[in-house]
């Protein structure tokens, strides 16, 4: 906390002012009524993963709590509520002009409401119509499967993703990109590998048991405000919050919540950190395992619980032990003394959960970080016990429940047979293409057919100017959408592309259930859209897949017409899906329930012979480039420094609501948020504009902003940042390494 910047003016707390200032200006606006409807609305909150809304009303959380909704929420239903597009603004500006729009513009252009098409030598988007649409996808798809490919976002139904996985598998085709490979996938992987279960082993209701939360590399007062409420009542019964974070977020030290306004108004907010740690970028395992190696030194490790429920702990022990003090401080960069008194807190606390978020995911060894927070969490006898466990907090509103359908390279052996029994074939036993490989493949002309249910590959990934190339190469590219975004116009396919408008979430004509990041499935009721009476070119996503699916197979060996109601897809669901057999009543019963198999309230995991198994994580080797990996000679003043990636406030993902981070002081979004040593040693001036230069582009014209960063290290927000690198890639999940990217400033 010693590194403050010296110009205090921004935000004391998260939360707070603005986000009231925020509610106040939108449900004033003549939004203001369908939006408080539709937040009424028994669905669940469309933005992150938290899961707040559902059946017991729009305000409650999964524990039944009362005023359970964040500003960001309403962000996301007030762009929904935007009016539609006119009719003929696609006439008016061709593809040049459109691809002059930032992001924020795209997103303000309003709702898609008819389907698009661009093809090759055409300089506008087009008109046409469903049946259309059809007719080219019938043929895009009956090709070979191998060059067929999906992309999807999370924000989509239970049941549309079922059916997407459904319609690929069905083709012979296992490449089902998700956005969960650009994310969390190291924590799937990482946690299997540990537990048998690949999510979050505690509930809310449990969290609401611990006395100490790790919290590593989560900006969670900005991407998930709703868990600050459990900060908040865990310090208040006592508990310790121990922050790991490179980047002081001033809301992870005070949060200021509307859940408790007392305290909010008397003392600008609750306070939040017991033990604020910044260590260097993507150096979490040292830390880790240095946390391993004063546990013991320290006595306080759990002997019976490795000894009963564990395999391979004596190596893990061993390996903390030979591991050099020096190693551990110098690729962490945090003294020992930080590290003792972290290993007091977390072995002298009865319940332990350690949550986690991008910082530690979005990394080059993105799985050895998750197994070195489990290693630290089962040597402290922290894992199968109500209140203590790991926690991936999720990112979009239903990721995880696309993963649990079976959107995944990664398919489990049991869906896997269950899948096929359904198909009366066996699934192909081709790999699938992830994220990162499928655009390789397109880049190498190896897909012919990408279907993306939502989301926006283009900018979502590193290397834009790659991303733009693999994507021309695609003969035809179909994005399912409520908004255009920028991948709609700069990722665009050889032959043709096409843009399909759908219901969001509260507008189905139909039912439809989403899964929250802790493992709790929620049913949304049918609504109607706000552009419909004038306006009937919507359909919803289920509509769209089956349709498709009807035209490719007709009836075989499902009636895929049938599946049009999702009721019965929510039956085929429960046959096939483990631990999702409850969602074949919900229709009668209305009863929101927890998947079974993964909350583990004694330690009994998911593994062949029940136990934790646990595996060495190494250190990893941490190098900075010289200037002139840059191009540059030894005498260029300027500084290198590690890059972060991540949100502002004012945005969802590729989306940006608003351009400026009143939390980072941040005011637009051409900003480099430094440290103020190194402002200085590189001879530069706070407010100055610099070009920052990775090893994939550069951006000009960067404004220097100052910040409660650790020295050496940067911030930046993306999508923009994303012409800047290639990008390393974490060998085994695919996932990109976003949170550690070398810059040259000059
Ligand atoms: N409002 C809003 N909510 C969102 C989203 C959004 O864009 N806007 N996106 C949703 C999605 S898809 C996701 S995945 C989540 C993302 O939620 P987060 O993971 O909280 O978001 P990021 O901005 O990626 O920030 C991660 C944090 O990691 C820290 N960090 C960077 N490098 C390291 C490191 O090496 N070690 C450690 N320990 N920390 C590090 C950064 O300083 C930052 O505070 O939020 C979801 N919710
Ligand atoms: N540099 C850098 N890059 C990153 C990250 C980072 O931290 N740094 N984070 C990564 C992470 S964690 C993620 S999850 C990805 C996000 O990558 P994506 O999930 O691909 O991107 P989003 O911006 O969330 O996609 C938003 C679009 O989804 C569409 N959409 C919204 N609602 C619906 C709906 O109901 N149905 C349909 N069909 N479409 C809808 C809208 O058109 C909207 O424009 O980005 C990754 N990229
Ligand atoms: S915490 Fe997440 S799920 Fe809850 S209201 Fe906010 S954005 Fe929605
Ligand atoms: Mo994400």
């Amino acid at each position: 906390m010693d590194n403050l910047p010296e110009n205090q003016s921004h935000s004391q707390s998260g939360g707070g002012l603005p986000v009231i200032q925020y509610w106040a200006e939108k449900t004033l606006s003549p939004q203001g009524l369908k939006l408080w409807q539709t937040l009424n609305h028994k669905s669940t909150c469309l933005s992150c993963a938290w899961g707040s809304g559902g059946q017991k009303g729009g305000f409650v959380n999964e524990a039944g709590e009362y005023l359970q909704r964040c500003a960001k929420s309403v962000e996301a239903i007030a762009a929904e509520l935007q009016p539609g597009i006119k009719p003929d603004f696609f006439q008016k500006y061709n593809i040049n002009e459109l691809q002059e729009l930032t992001s924020q513009e795209c997103d303000n252009l309003g709702r898609l409401s008819y389907p698009l098409i661009l093809k090759s030598g055409s300089s506008h988007y087009q008109r046409i119509s469903w049946e259309e649409v059809y007719q080219i996808a019938a043929q895009a798809f009956s090709i070979t499967p191998e060059r067929i490919a999906s992309y999807s976002s999370g924000r989509s139904s239970n049941e549309a993703a079922y059916l997407l996985q459904l319609l690929m598998r069905s083709l012979g085709s296992n490449n089902l990109a998700d956005c969960s490979d650009l994310c969390h996938a190291p924590s799937t992987l990482g946690l299997k590998k540990v537990f048998g279960a690949g999510t979050s082993m505690v509930s809310l209701e449990n969290l609401k048991h611990s006395d100490c939360v790790v919290l590593i590399g989560s900006n969670a007062p900005a991407n998930h405000p709703r868990l600050m409420n459990e900060l908040i009542k865990l310090r208040q019964r006592n508990g310790k919050v121990i922050i790991i974070n490179p980047q002081i977020e001033i809301g992870l030290v005070k949060f200021a919540s509307p859940a408790f306004p007392i305290k909010s108004l008397l003392t600008g907010g609750s306070d939040i950190s017991t033990l604020y740690l910044q260590p260097i970028p993507g150096s979490d395992v040292a830390l880790f395992v240095g946390l391993q190696k004063s546990l013991i030194e320290q006595n306080l490790i759990n002997q019976e619980y490795l000894k009963s429920y564990t395999n391979n702990w004596a190596e893990i022990l061993e390996y903390a032990n030979n591991t050099t003090w020096e190693n551990i401080t110098q690729t962490c960069g945090l003294s020992h003394e930080e590290i003792t008194a972290t290993a007091s807190l977390i072995g002298k606390s009865s319940k332990v959960v350690f949550a986690w978020a991008m910082g530690v995911t979005q990394q080059a060894n993105g799985v050895d970080n998750i197994l070195s927070i489990a290693n630290t969490a089962l040597i402290t006898g922290n894992a199968g016990k109500i209140g203590a466990g790991t926690m991936p907090i999720r990112g979009h509103s239903n990721v995880q429940g696309f993963g649990s359908m079976g959107v995944t390279v990664n398919l489990r052996e049991e869906i896997k047979q269950a899948l096929s029994k359904l198909l009366g074939k066996p699934l192909s036993e081709t790999p699938g293409y992830h994220t990162r490989d499928l655009i390789t493949a397109a880049e190498n002309s190896k897909v012919d057919t990408l279907f993306c249910l939502g989301g926006n590959l283009y900018a979502a990934n590193p290397d834009l100017s790659q991303a733009k190339r693999a994507l021309s190469q695609i003969e035809t590219i179909f994005y399912v959408a409520t908004k255009p975004n920028l991948g709609h116009f700069h990722g665009l396919g050889k032959t043709q592309t096409l843009i399909l408008p759908v219901f969001n979430r509260f507008e189905n004509p139909h039912k439809t259930t989403t899964e929250s990041g802790n493992n709790f499935v929620r049913l949304n009721d049918e609504g109607t859209s706000h552009l419909q009476p004038h306006n009937s070119h919507l359909i919803s996503e289920i509509e769209l897949i089956t349709e498709i699916a009807h035209r490719l197979h007709d009836e075989n060996p499902i009636n895929w017409r049938k599946l049009q109601d999702p009721v019965y897809v929510r039956e085929l669901i429960a046959k096939t899906i483990p631990g999702y057999e409850k969602i074949g009543e919900i229709d009668q019963t209305k009863e929101e329930f927890t998947i079974t198999g993964r909350i583990f309230d004694e330690p009994k995991f998911k593994t062949p012979d029940s136990k934790a198994q646990m595996f060495i994580t190494p250190l990893p080797q941490l190098s900075i480039p010289e200037k002139s990996e840059f191009g540059f000679e030894e005498n260029q003043p300027g500084i290198v420094l590690i890059l972060g990636t991540g949100r502002s406030y004012g945005q969802h993902n590729t989306v940006v609501y608003r351009s400026e981070d009143k939390y980072r002081n941040m005011p637009h979004r051409h900003c480099i948020l430094m440290n103020n040593l190194d402002i200085k040693k590189a001879g530069f001036q706070e407010h100055q504009r610099v070009t920052v230069k990775g090893d994939g582009g550069e951006l000009e014209n960067i404004e220097i902003i100052c910040g409660a960063i650790r020295e050496g290290v940067a911030f930046m927000f993306y999508p923009e940042a994303n012409v800047l690198f290639k990008g390393k890639i974490d060998p085994e999940s695919g996932t990109p390494a976003y949170k550690r990217v070398p810059v040259f400033l000059y």
